[in-house]
């Protein structure tokens, strides 16, 4: 069994806990500030989490589950983000999706099998990788984005 295996699912459980408690009563001035012309506001990193958590991380471990060592194809976030459905992106229906969407992805993680984490996928950007390696990048990825979302909220608040 992976190291972190433990430690990282109950990470994923964390994350939608730890996202209502940043921006759960929150304004809108506050999640659509832009701390940069380049830099996402925090209603986008939400809504980036929601999109990822069903288009990208999940479906990814679902292939790498069900095919053998599936080519995975790199997600353009680009041109996702200029084409992407933008009607649920208030604020209660990010966290409402980002909740439903997490649960379906630990409902899928947590009745993985032992020979099922050794599994791998190929995906040109990263090469090679097992599902317990994508289990780590997913976990790093929650990361980054709320402390993305944590460094947003203070800049707003002009700390
Ligand atoms: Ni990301």
């Amino acid at each position: 069994m992976g190291n972190n295996r433990k430690e990282n699912i109950a990470a994923l459980g964390q994350t939608h806990a730890t996202l209502v408690d940043l921006v759960g009563h929150v304004d809108d001035a506050a999640l659509d500030y832009r701390p940069a012309p380049e830099e996402w506001t925090t209603r986008e990193i939400l809504a980036h989490l929601v999109d990822d958590e069903m288009y990208v991380m999940r479906m990814r471990m679902e292939r790498i589950i069900k095919e053998d060592k599936p080519d995975l194809a790199p997600h353009d976030e680009k041109y996702w983000y200029a084409h992407r459905n933008t009607t649920r992106d208030e604020r209660d229906m990010l966290l409402a999706d980002f909740a439903l969407q997490r649960a379906a992805s630990l409902g899928m993680i947590e009745m993985l099998r032992e020979s099922d984490w050794a599994r791998t996928g190929l995906q040109p950007e990263y090469g090679v990788f097992t599902a317990e390696e994508w289990l780590d990048h997913w976990v790093e990825h929650d990361t980054v984005h709320i402390q993305q979302i944590e460094a947003n909220m203070a800049r707003q608040r002009g700390e």
